[in-house]
């Protein structure tokens, strides 16, 4: 039974550094403040929609407009990819996965000035989610203070083999998509979604001036978005994952799109932990596998 935010607040906010609240955006949220940072989660889908590190600007790109209660996918924040990525190839069935608009719940809050730790859970069953055939908890570890670090635990409870393709599909906020390079990916080989699927290598930082959808075989772990406008880096550190996704739709996809709002996709950029493709995940009966990311932001 899904509580209200004051009946959440009263259980699991930790004032003043921790409250569910009503958003204007339609739904529950959690609002984070501690001292290195501010930060919004949102029930549904457990999405972090905010992070602002003290002294800093948004690290997070959210889409004009965006809302909580419409039933669909909230474009921006870190939407959470699971128990699939991408189409699912059943008409039934959403693209990237069914979870990112369900409301999860809400099972451990922690906090101190420094750092607050909340846990979301979703159970999938047969009766939850009738038509994928699995059983499972997912759930989302969200740690913030000086960083933002997410764990996404896959906990299968079904008797046979669970195969998973996953993703924290993250979108950040860049000054000007024209001044920003990412660093990590040289040398590794990707494949093209916008070349029907062919493979290349990265040729030094990835730069972009067109529509770019690649999916990095990446186990190194470490990469870096250098926003020369924001005159700001971006580190991403991660864990559990083999796949690096590097998205921007530019400006036909995202008119396509609709809700990027005018030039949006100048302003972001999505470079995702994951494990796609290739790198699906088969977690055995009763196994545990996790995927996590840390981000955090010094400037140039
Ligand atoms: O992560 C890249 C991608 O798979 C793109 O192909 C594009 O579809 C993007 O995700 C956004 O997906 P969404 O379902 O949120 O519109």
């Amino acid at each position: 039974m899904l509580q209200g935010a004051a009946a959440l607040d009263r259980t699991f906010g930790r004032p003043p550094h921790v409250r569910f609240v009503d958003s204007p955006l339609g739904g529950i949220v959690a609002e984070i403040e501690t001292a290195g940072s501010r930060a919004t989660i949102a029930l549904r889908g457990a999405q972090v929609l905010d992070w602002v590190p003290t002294g800093s600007g948004r690290v997070l790109w959210l889409a004009p407009g965006a809302r909580l209660d419409t039933g669909k996918p909230v474009r921006g924040g870190i939407p959470v990819c699971w128990p699939w990525f991408g189409p699912s190839g059943n008409p039934a069935l959403p693209a990237h996965g069914f979870v990112r608009t369900r409301d999860w719940a809400v099972v451990e809050v922690a906090a101190n000035p420094e750092s607050a730790r909340l846990s979301f859970e979703f159970e999938a069953t047969p009766e939850t989610c009738p038509s994928w055939g699995g059983a499972a908890v997912v759930r989302l570890t969200v740690i913030t203070g000086l960083s933002l670090r997410l764990e996404l635990e896959t906990h299968n409870t079904a008797t046979a083999p669970l195969i998973i393709t996953e993703a924290l599909h993250s979108y950040f906020r860049v000054g000007d998509i024209a001044a920003v390079g990412i660093e990590g990916l040289l040398g590794l080989t990707y494949i093209d979604q916008m070349a029907a699927g062919q493979c290349f290598k990265q040729q030094g930082p990835v730069t972009i001036d067109a529509e770019v959808d690649r999916l990095y075989h990446d186990d190194r772990g470490v990469c870096t978005l250098t926003d020369r406008a924001l005159a700001r880096q971006i580190r991403i550190v991660k864990e559990g994952s083999a796949t690096t996704v590097v998205w921007n739709p530019w400006a036909d996809k995202a008119a396509r799109l609709g809700d990027m709002g005018v030039d949006g996709f100048r302003h972001m950029v999505c470079v995702e932990t994951a494990n796609v493709g290739p790198s699906k995940m088969q977690i055995e009966p009763g196994a545990r596998h996790r995927l996590a990311a840390e981000i955090n932001v010094e400037r140039l």
